[in-house]
This record gives C-alpha cells, structure tokens and sequence, in this order.
C-alpha cells in the first residue's frame, strides 16, 4: 500500500459532495481533501476555507488535471459525469462517480469503453447500498444458501420530500436507480424487463407527477423484485429490502423503518428508534465505508464495489423503467456483450 496518504478532489459540493468533502477530511483515514470545484464558486471557496490547505478550482477539469490531485469524488449532476469521468481516465486517477454513472445508455457505455481501452479500472460507482452493513448481512445470508435459493425481493424505498420541479421520471433515474443497483447485486444477474405501473398518486405532488409508483423487475432467470418508490411520504426516510428464499427471508433496513406508527402523531413516525428524514443520516455508516474501501483500494491500484458496468446496466434498466412508465407497459432491457481490456 502506499505510504502517502491519498490526495482527493472533489467535484460538484452541493449535498452529497460537501457531505463528502467532510468525510474525507475527518472521517477516513489514509486520504486528504486538497481541492474542490463547484459552478457556485463561493459554495467552494466556503467549503474550501473551512479546512487547512485546500483549494477552490473553478474549472472542475483543471482540478482532475492538477498533479496535486491523485484520486476524484464526483458528485455533479449526472449530465456532466461523461466529460468529468472521462478526463480521471484520460489523466489515469481512480474516480468515485455519484449516481447515476450518466444520463443515457450511450454516454454510459462511452465511459465503460473508454476504461476498457486503459486497461486499468478506475470507477467506482456510488451505490452505496453495497456498503451498508444491514444489505452486506442480507447479500452474506443469500450467498451462504442459508435461506435457499432467492426468490422473490421486495424493495421500499420512501422519501420525506423533493425538491420544487421533481418530474415523475426523476423517482425513476435519480431514486429507484439504487433499487436496481441492488437487485442486480442480490441475484448477481441482469434484469431482463421491467415494468413501472402507477397507482393513485398523492395529492401532495403537483399535477401529473406520478408519486407513487410501482417497480417489477423480471430477473435474467425468472425470479421477481418489487419496488415500491414513493418520494413525497411528508414523514421520513424508510429504505428496507427482504429477500425472500425457498426457506426462509431476510430483511435489511427494519430498524429504520416506521412500519406501524408512521405519520402517526407529531414530528414524524417512529419504531423502536426514530426516522431520520435525511438519507445521509440513514446511510451515514454506508457513505463512510464506501468511501473508505474507495480510498484503501485506490491506494492499492484497484477497484472494489460497483463499477463502470454496474454504472452502465443501471442506467439501461432505468432508461427503460421511464419507457415503461410512460408507456405503461412492460419493457424489455437489451444489454451488449460486456466490454473486456484488450
Ligand atoms: C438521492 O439522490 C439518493 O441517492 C438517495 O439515496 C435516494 O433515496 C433519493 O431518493 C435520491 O433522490
């Protein structure tokens, strides 16, 4: 492993990547903050002047390009991820590339592609799911056999709110993207269609926005996943996941979820504990590990968790989930021989 500790720049510091600026600075070993860049300059210069020897860059490709840079966080909006992920591959530094990988199918196999042709991974997705020490319990107890074969999965993934001029398709890319992430890692498969049915919607959106909906993956070999996605709940954040085997199932996020007594009374539901309504509280623990196994292995010259093709099948299925949303009908998922270095 390398002696030096890893030198991390972060691109785009809205939420997540102020959230991930912090991380790196006080919450992971082995890596430091040197640089961040934001469209809002001031954002970055805030942020930038709040730790010891770091610097604001306005133009989010000089800062992949610094030689002071060893490794990139992005966290920009996913319709500038091809160019900022594409320059870590052209300057060879290991990139951890918030959800989605990118907009579209295309540009997603681009990127895939172009770390095929380097010959080296480089990217790591954030499906951060993979890291949450409830899922990693559930993926260790489908693989051990211990309940069977898997059968069937039912994913809840509920928001508290969304910002003003949420459209229906964003529950599709933005949110139920990580539903897809994981049912591809349970079954270690493809999703071979899905279906995205919409029931009464919640008067809480505005007109049209189809809140909540209802996801059906068909998996490569048969099995079934529900996905119940419903972003304006006004209470909390529940993410839970159940797979069911042929004896027995497991549930993943029961302890943070409201189950009975959501919305009942004041100031949010609760179960045992309380329901935060951030996912950055309920993934916390998640995001750290994630980071942390991104930062040892980037040390280390490799890549764990989700990568470029992860990423790139995400996006297909989802592509296809907004088809199916707006045509209301079951779509079928059509993905390439997977691209290998030559
Ligand atoms: C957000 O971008 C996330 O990634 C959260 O995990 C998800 O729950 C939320 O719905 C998304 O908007």
């Amino acid at each position: 492993m390398a002696v030096q500790a890893l030198r991390v720049g972060v691109v785009g510091v809205g939420m997540m990547g102020a959230d991930h600026a912090e991380r790196i600075e006080r919450r992971i070993a082995g890596a430091s903050l040197v640089a961040v860049s934001d469209p809002d300059q001031d954002r970055a210069a805030d942020l930038a002047g709040r730790f010891d020897g770091v610097r604001a860059i306005a133009d989010p490709l000089a800062l992949v390009a610094d030689d002071q840079v060893d490794a990139v966080i992005i966290a920009s909006p996913g319709f500038v991820h091809e160019e900022q992920v594409l320059a870590c591959l052209d300057h060879g530094k290991p990139v951890l590339c918030e959800k989605p990988l990118t907009m579209d199918s295309d540009s997603s196999l681009r990127l895939v592609e172009a770390e095929a042709r380097g010959g080296r991974p480089l990217v790591q997705v954030g499906f951060m799911r993979r890291f949450d020490p409830e899922y990693v319990q559930l993926k260790r107890a489908v693989d051990s056999g211990a309940i069977g074969r898997l059968l069937l999965v039912h994913n809840t993934h509920r928001n508290k709110d969304v910002p003003e001029g949420f459209r229906s398709e964003m529950i599709v890319r933005d949110s139920m993207v990580h539903e897809v992430d994981v049912a591809r890692f349970l079954f270690d498969e493809e999703i071979a269609e899905i279906t995205v049915h919409s029931p009464t919607p919640t008067g809480a959106q505005p007109e049209g926005v189809v809140d909540p909906q209802v996801a059906l993956f068909t998996m490569a070999g048969g099995a079934i996943v529900t996905s119940e996605l419903f972003v304006k709940n006004q209470v909390g954040y529940e993410v839970r996941c159940e797979a069911v085997g042929e004896r027995g199932s497991v549930i993943a996020g029961a302890s943070w979820s409201g189950l009975y007594s959501t919305g009942i009374g004041e100031g949010g539901g609760s179960w045992g504990g309380s329901i935060p309504a951030d996912f950055r509280i309920r993934f916390e623990r998640a995001y750290d590990l994630e980071v942390q196994a991104w930062v040892d292995a980037s040390r280390r010259g490799e890549v764990v968790g989700p990568t470029a093709w992860d990423g790139y099948a995400a996006t297909v299925v989802c592509t296809a989930g907004m088809e199916s949303l707006a045509k209301g009908q079951p779509v079928a998922v059509e993905l390439p021989e997977r691209p290998v270095a030559p």
